[in-house]
């Protein structure tokens, strides 16, 4: 194994050994290019900012992270195209960023089931040959489970009639909030901040974490509870490069990706904090109950499926069955 790929022989036993050195961590180690569609150092890639340094920071890791950056690099909807064309080797990404790519997919964000519990039930392999088939590409990783969505507003609600309300979007929120009256539009999340400065929309939905990051408790009043759906940031692997590799650099990135879901159980006690954190920032929570709650949350689900298995009917049946 140690002179693998070493044509000098064996005329010096130094020099052998210093060639097959040299030749195996040019052999055994891949960089993967790796993006963000999140800004570093903000809430959402926290955990996949932990799994890039522990790669990284372990000297005989097969693999090496090549970090490039964030959507200051490559636009966030436009990351999911780049790992499937492999402009880039692995992205960092959110489903609702590549439904023009593998539409549906968002529907991840409607599941019953953790990441863990999906891989138990053995459903999670069907995920993946979903994702290799139609947009070439090894769905690695799922982060960010029990991080949950909320609506945001400048505009005090008294129910769950959004009627008045012009809200920034994306697939994840659209038909959900258009189903309780709303206007929508959607932007990147690099925009809201501008959005909510001009006044151009009244809110936006976004997850628990992350407001005080990106520093949008400046411009919003009202966090509307219940949160709802999983946030859902997969790691994807670019299927030619996943191909490439050897069964040890597989084993070692699927090894670190289940230690990367296994910090979503973080999640419960960092959307705790998180609320403090906004409640101190001066966010006023504005609570549905009792029939008004029900509403909101029977219309976060069934207006998504509905939506879905309209624009995407084959994939949305496979979903479900996965996902319910
Ligand atoms: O609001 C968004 O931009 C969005 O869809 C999302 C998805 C996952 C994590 C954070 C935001």
């Amino acid at each position: 194994m140690i002179t693998r790929n070493c044509l000098l022989g064996s005329v010096a036993v130094t020099a052998t050994l210093m060639c097959g050195l040299a030749t195996q961590a040019a052999a055994d180690q891949v960089s993967l290019r790796t993006a963000s569609a999140f800004a570093q150092g903000t809430s959402i890639p926290h955990t996949f900012e932990q799994f890039v340094a522990e790669i990284n920071g372990d000297a005989d890791a097969p693999v090496k992270l090549n970090y490039i950056g964030g959507p200051e690099v490559m636009p966030a909807f436009e990351l999911g195209n780049a790992v499937r064309t492999g402009v880039v080797d692995m992205a960092f990404v959110t489903s609702a960023f590549y439904t023009n790519i593998l539409p549906a997919a968002n529907a991840l964000n409607l599941t019953r089931y953790s990441p863990q519990e999906l891989r138990e039930m053995g459903r999670w392999d069907d995920l993946q040959e979903i994702w290799r088939e139609q947009m070439n590409v090894h769905y690695l990783a799922f982060t960010n489970y029990g991080n949950r969505f909320h609506l945001y507003t400048n505009k005090k609600v008294d129910s769950a009639d959004l009627t008045g309300q012009r809200l920034r979007i994306t697939p994840v929120y659209r038909a959900f909030f258009e189903n309780l009256g709303a206007d929508v539009a959607q932007t990147a999340p690099g925009e809201v901040y501008t959005a909510l400065e001009r006044g151009t929309v009244d809110g936006y939905g976004w997850p628990i974490q992350g407001i005080l990051d990106l520093g949008w408790h400046e411009h919003t009043a009202y966090r509307v509870d219940p949160g709802f759906y999983q946030v859902e940031v997969g790691v994807l692997v670019n299927q030619d490069a996943w191909e490439k590799m050897t069964d040890e650099q597989r084993d070692y990135l699927t090894e670190k990706a289940i230690w990367l879901e296994s910090l979503n159980e973080l999640n419960a006690d960092i959307n705790e904090s998180e609320a403090e954190r906004q409640a101190e920032a001066g966010l006023e929570v504005i609570e549905l109950e009792g029939a008004e709650r029900e509403r909101f949350l029977k219309a976060a689900y069934e207006s998504q499926w509905e939506t879905l298995s309209r624009q995407a009917p084959e994939n949305t049946k496979k979903f479900r069955a996965i996902l319910e």
